[in-house]
């Protein structure tokens, strides 16, 4: 067979296993693994010698080009943020499509589908918000989009303009039981934080830092709690978003335990930031805050224990869009706005990889397999892309990215490259980088420059999957969700 591309003398990195092999590509797929200097021809052939071979990165949550209800769009389009990525080695997104109350989603999806198709340079899916399951919505929009190949949707315990109620939560579930779609959920208590955040206000505690105060673990904690009951009650697959702490993940492992079908991500953030960060003088300390809270270096280091024992399986960004300067960002209502007016979130995508690589495996923490789980194998297999993405074999992607182990860089905003003004690891210095990315066969990023044409990612339709079907394990036998109730 005539390759159009060799990459050789390099080591492969898959979940599984790590070893020294040549990898030819072609027709944008990977067509065959040898032993060193055993490939054929090939019409080009990279050197890899010195550097880690692993699948692209996939990244199953970032907020991309996001409607707002109030008429805006995240700053961070799809071009900005496909730039991001492929610079960071990440290959593959999912990204949301948001419901605005009120509204019906099959129009929306169809304006996600329409921005991607523009500007992507990766591939990409995309996670339903649902804000609002109406009776139509849930009879017709979201079978609909399964059928489209959405087969994951996400509510939000909290936040004025998306949360859902336990009845609507049910609901939700349940549709997606009926049709064969995973349920992602952001765990925070809506009143309680509500309650706090007043409370905080009116005794005048405003600063950036107060964020921390309106939402502490227990807040958190007692979402995770309600999100996987009433999904055993339904028998609904689930995966909790952004775990921030090890108090959080133990209700995770509790469930996992009993075989509750709940699987959990956390992200960069919650592994190198902490709630001091928010305590930064002046306004600075705005550029840190997401949600949940970035919580206490013990927190932070417990999170690794969750992630080498599996309660944790997955490291998204979160990629937020929201600036520091911008129209919609952070310092948008002064540098003095209280931190309910400050939107939440950090800018991740670029940075996802060489962060968990450096304080992961650089560190001694995990090996580079546990990584590529991590990053690409595991977000890949949950959200039902594997093995097309998330692994180096026969038949997949030619997704790739090469990595050099052992080279120190010291981020900056440049080297992100997204849109967003600032990185909130400016200054952290890392071991281990991407110094070349791979996207169906073809070199995207070079020594940071990003050479894939906006418009060329792909959209993955997501087949029907075995690993979010129902366990079939229901409280006196009886299948509530069979009824659209
Ligand atoms: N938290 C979210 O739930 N979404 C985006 C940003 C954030 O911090
Ligand atoms: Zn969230
Ligand atoms: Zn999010």
């Amino acid at each position: 067979m005539q390759l159009d591309l060799a990459i050789t003398g390099g080591t492969l990195v898959t979940a599984a296993d790590m070893f020294a092999a040549d990898l030819g590509i072609k027709d944008g797929r990977i067509a065959l693994l040898g032993a060193p200097g055993t490939l054929g021809g090939a019409a080009r052939s990279i050197d890899a010698q010195g550097m880690l071979v692993m699948p692209g990165g996939v990244d199953s949550h970032c907020h991309i080009e996001q409607l707002e209800p109030d008429g805006g769009v995240n700053e961070e389009g799809f071009e900005s943020a496909s730039r991001a990525c492929l610079a960071g080695g990440t290959t593959s997104v999912i990204t949301f499509s948001n419901q605005f109350k009120g509204h019906r989603i099959r129009d929306t999806l169809e304006e996600y589908k329409a921005r991607a198709r523009r500007g992507a340079m990766v591939d990409y899916s995309f996670h339903q918000i649902v804000t609002d399951p109406t009776e139509a919505v849930l009879a017709e929009d979201i079978p609909a989009l399964i059928g489209e190949g959405i087969r994951s949707l996400k509510v939000f315990l909290t936040y004025d303009t998306s949360h859902v109620d336990d009845a609507q939560y049910l609901r939700v579930l349940a549709a997606a039981r009926r049709g064969g779609a995973l349920v992602t959920v952001h765990c925070e208590n809506y009143e309680a934080i509500r309650w706090r955040s007043a409370a905080l206000l009116a005794d005048g505690r405003t600063a950036p830092k107060y964020h921390a105060w309106s939402r502490p673990r227990v807040v958190e904690r007692e979402a995770t709690h309600r999100a996987i009951a009433l999904a055993e009650l339904v028998d609904q697959p689930i995966q909790i978003f952004h775990v921030s702490c090890s108090e959080v993940a133990e209700e995770i492992a509790r469930a996992q335990a009993r075989g509750v079908k709940v699987w959990a991500e956390t992200c960069p953030q919650y592994l190198t930031l902490t709630a001091a960060d928010m305590d930064r003088p002046g306004f600075e300390g705005a550029k840190f805050m997401c949600s949940p809270s970035p919580r206490d270096p013990a927190d932070r280091d417990a999170l690794w224990q969750d992630l080498r024992r599996g309660t944790l399986d997955i490291i998204s960004s979160d990629h937020a869009g929201s600036s520091y300067d911008g129209d919609r960002g952070k310092a948008a209502h002064g540098r003095d706005a209280p931190f309910t007016q400050v939107p939440n979130g950090v800018p991740g995508l670029a940075f996802r990889l060489p962060l968990v690589f450096s304080e992961g495996v650089s560190s001694g923490r995990i090996d580079p397999c546990r990584f590529v789980q991590l990053v690409s194998a595991n977000p890949a297999k949950l959200f039902g892309l594997y093995p097309r993405k998330g692994t180096i074999a026969p038949g997949a992607d030619a997704d790739l990215v090469l990595w050099d182990p052992s080279r120190r860089v010291t981020l900056t905003q440049a080297l992100a490259q997204h849109a967003i003004d600032y990185t909130p690891y400016e200054g952290r210095v890392v071991t281990g980088w991407p110094v070349m990315t791979l996207r169906a066969g073809q070199v995207v990023m070079e020594r940071d420059v990003v050479t894939a044409e906006p418009g060329s990612g792909r959209f993955l339709a997501r087949a029907p999957y075995p690993m979010i079907a129902p366990s079939g394990r229901l409280a006196d036998g009886f299948d509530a969700s069979a009824f659209p109730v």
